[in-house]
């Protein structure tokens, strides 16, 4: 194809998206890391450390996938965090506004960010009752006080800076952790079936962000500068590799092969998706078996990160 006919394809493609009429519907799902440092980097109004940049390719990679995103109009973002772990079953937040402080307790010095989210907490009452439909433990929080993670927050600006979509956020159930990889990937599975029926009955648009790295082997040291990005590189080898492993299946649509490679990836990785939240983006979406569209890959503080896309168009 030659540029003009691209230039084409690429709009008819564009226009495609943005005039699908999807209610009750998961429209988008994004791979969508949580390096507070993407934050850092950015230098927004609401973080409080200054930054000289850094980690630029992963940061022009949530641009791209940005700009699509959001070109689709959702009504909302879900989130599921790992950085938002729960021993009893799974939380939602169940009031209209939360505001604070969100600090990462390893890297304060890079990550203190005042939030002002608004809910769709029908939403979140709907996935709270699907849930429960599925013989699985879930509580709303009704908490004022209560402090939004920050992986959450970051993959949610990173998403969408301008915060003017409301979003539901998921906790991580801790069940990988006290029982098994197996146990808790058939959590998140049944999980991401109530997230689906929840989205539906709600005639909804939405958008789901599985807020995860890959591999999570990292330095515990950091750079005086810790942007200076002449110190970034994957923590070693095998990780990239992977990395890599995983990703192929994403391009190649292979979603059910991935999720039954993941605990093995867990155990060779100390992957972050551990924590479930690819697993429950993936199931929500019904194991797609289209391509995804991975926009970047990049290390921060030698873990590996992708953003990834999913979605039809
Ligand atoms: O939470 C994180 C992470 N997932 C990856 C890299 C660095 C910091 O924080
Ligand atoms: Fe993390």
């Amino acid at each position: 194809m030659d540029d003009l006919g691209r230039i084409r394809f690429e709009k008819d493609n564009e226009e495609e998206r943005e005039s699908m009429n999807h209610s009750g519907e998961i429209i988008a799902g994004v791979l969508a890391p949580h390096p507070p440092h993407l934050v850092y980097a950015e230098n927004p109004p609401q973080n409080e450390p200054r930054s000289e940049g850094g980690w630029d390719t992963l940061r022009w990679a949530y641009e791209n996938c940005r700009e699509r995103i959001l070109a689709l109009k959702p009504d909302v973002l879900l989130v599921h965090s790992p950085h938002w772990m729960t021993v009893v079953g799974h939380h939602v937040l169940g009031l209209k506004k939360f505001k604070g402080l969100s600090v990462d307790p390893i890297f304060p010095h890079l990550f203190r960010y005042q939030y002002d989210v608004d809910v769709d907490v029908d939403l979140s009452l709907q996935i709270h009752e699907e849930v429960k439909e599925m013989g699985l433990n879930s509580k709303v929080v009704t908490n004022p006080h209560f402090r939004i993670d920050y992986g959450a927050i970051t993959s949610l600006h990173l998403m969408n800076p301008a915060w003017d979509i409301p979003i539901v956020s998921l906790s991580s159930n801790n069940s990988p952790y006290y029982f098994s990889n197996e146990v808790g990937q058939e959590q998140m599975i049944k999980l991401g079936e109530a997230t689906r029926k929840a989205v539906q009955k709600s005639g909804k648009k939405a958008v789901l962000l599985a807020s995860n790295s890959l591999s999570h082997r990292h330095f515990t040291s950091e750079p005086e500068i810790p942007e200076d990005m002449s110190y970034e590189h994957i923590y070693h080898h095998g990780q990239y590799l992977w990395d890599m492993e995983m990703i192929k299946l994403m391009k190649q649509g292979k979603s059910r092969q991935l999720i039954d490679v993941l605990p093995e990836f867990m155990d060779m990785t100390v992957a972050e998706v551990k924590a479930g939240a690819l697993t429950w983006m993936i199931s929500a979406m019904g194991f797609p078996d289209y391509p995804a569209k991975v926009h970047g890959y990049g290390t921060v503080i030698g873990t590996g990160n992708a953003v990834v896309e999913w979605s039809r168009v």
